[in-house]
């Protein structure tokens, strides 16, 4: 997976549970890959390098502790997976934005909501900011 900004997006009216219920909401998840960011910290730079240093040539390891390509070993492959992306820093991504666009999702109307004869309108501007107003 090349490095980057990466959003599963899951539209609730995709999954269900065993029962056939569907999922309650849209559900979102942003994770980013970085090769040599074993602090998590979106750069590659000396902290990186510490990291893989205290843990050279150590095993079993894990990313966080310098191993980059997850063979279970912090050796010189991990250093040159470093070396090659040192002092890169990878930018927070924009907010995750459904296929259908904002407000694609459902909205819940309930009784307590409406007055006899009211109507509402539910809308959503283009930051996700919802609104509800009740119409004369
Ligand atoms: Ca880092
Ligand atoms: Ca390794």
């Amino acid at each position: 997976m090349p490095d980057g900004n990466y959003t599963l997006l899951l539209p609730s009216a995709s999954a269900s549970d065993g029962t056939g219920n569907p999922l309650v909401s849209n559900v979102s998840a942003s994770f980013y890959t970085l090769c040599g960011d074993f602090n998590r910290n979106r750069t590659t730079d000396f902290n990186d390098l510490v990291i893989l240093a205290r843990n050279f040539n150590q095993s079993p390891r894990v990313n966080s502790l310098g191993d980059a390509n997850y063979d279970g070993i912090t050796d010189f492959n991990d250093l040159v997976i470093l070396a090659r992306n040192f002092n890169v820093s990878l930018a927070s991504p924009p907010s995750p934005v459904f296929a259908g666009g904002r407000g694609s999702g459902s909205v819940r109307i309930t009784a307590d909501t409406l007055s006899p004869g009211g109507k509402l309108a539910a809308s959503e501007d283009g930051a996700g900011k919802q609104s509800r107003k009740l119409l004369a």
